[in-house]
């Protein structure tokens, strides 16, 4: 039996809790979920789950009151604490970029120079302006960064944009991308013994989900004498299964197929004469 759990902080409520909470669930970790609770505990997998601001992630990471931890790399690049990335989860996608007033005429990064900054993410805009050899004056302020310039008390912004939608009814417009940014799971650069080996389990049922979401099982028929030339554009985990057809001269032929290159391959299979495709998703993958 196993006598350590993993603690893993996650947001309490935002942005990130849900898609946090589905990675789990994902996982095949089932968590007793009170409500309000600030900690639980997985049921089936030596892990416990404490509820925080994903401000205050990185930070309990780094002296160990959590040994995980998902946060934006926004905030784990603002927050700067001895923690490291153990990997990038996909969603939540989002940028961190300057914005200035839709009127104004931008032509560089020097528009910048003496200008007053409003924002939430004072260490890395003073980074990228320090690189860039410009002088602003930054203003930190927690929330509703975006009405700044409105109300006088900046000249511009630097802020999470996502759709756009909100700098623009703010009557502002995105000059500069500093970085872009998604969900990514963080680690005490110190686990070891047991809670080392429950972290690299965890991380195995991570990269099969992934794995997975990146993939389609693909299903075709197709003549047999085209069967090899299909086989070689769709060589799967290991190789295509292909089967015969009860009609006389084909077979059906069943693979796997990465998310990104679908479109571009069914083009490819159509050429060659296969029909009766079929893309079905995968729910876990394990090579
Ligand atoms: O309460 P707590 O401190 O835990 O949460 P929070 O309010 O600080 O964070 P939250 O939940 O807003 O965001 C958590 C993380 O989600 C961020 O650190 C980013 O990594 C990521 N993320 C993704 C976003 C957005 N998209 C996003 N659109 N974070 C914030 N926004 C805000 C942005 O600040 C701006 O106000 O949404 C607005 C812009 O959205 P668009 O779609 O109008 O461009
Ligand atoms: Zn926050």
């Amino acid at each position: 039996m196993q006598s350590q759990t993993l603690k893993i902080a996650i947001q309490k409520s935002g942005r990130l809790s849900d898609s946090s909470k589905n990675l789990l669930k994902e996982c095949g970790i089932k968590i007793n979920n009170g409500k309000n609770q600030l900690v639980a505990l997985a049921r089936n997998f030596p892990l416990e789950i404490l509820y925080l601001r994903d401000d205050d992630i990185p930070q309990y990471v780094a002296d160990g009151t959590a040994d995980l931890g998902i946060i934006g790399k926004n905030v784990f690049d603002e927050k700067n604490q001895f923690v490291v990335i153990a990997k990038a989860l996909g969603f939540s996608k989002c940028r961190l970029s300057l914005a200035v007033p839709k009127s104004d005429n931008y032509e560089g990064l020097n528009f910048f120079e003496g200008k007053k900054i409003a924002t939430s993410y004072p260490v890395i805009l003073s980074n990228f302006l320090q690189k860039n050899n410009i002088q602003s004056e930054i203003h930190e302020i927690s929330g509703s960064v975006e009405i700044a310039p409105n109300i006088g008390l900046a000249d511009a912004v630097c802020d999470i944009v996502s759709s756009g939608s909100t700098l623009l009814s703010n009557g502002l417009k995105e000059v500069e991308v500093i970085m872009k940014s998604e969900a990514v799971l963080i680690k005490n650069p110190n686990l070891n013994g047991e809670k080392a080996k429950i972290f690299s389990q965890l991380m195995f049922r991570i990269d099969a989900v992934q794995r997975a979401q990146q993939c389609k099982y693909i299903l075709l028929n197709a003549p047999n004498k085209s069967i090899k030339e299909i086989a070689a554009i769709l060589p799967g985990a290991k190789s295509p299964t292909i089967l015969p057809l009860a009609m006389e001269g084909w077979s059906s032929l069943h693979s796997v197929v990465q998310e990104e290159q679908f479109w571009e391959v069914i083009d490819e299979l159509k050429q060659k004469g296969a029909e009766g495709i079929l893309v079905i998703p995968i729910e876990k993958m394990i090579l």
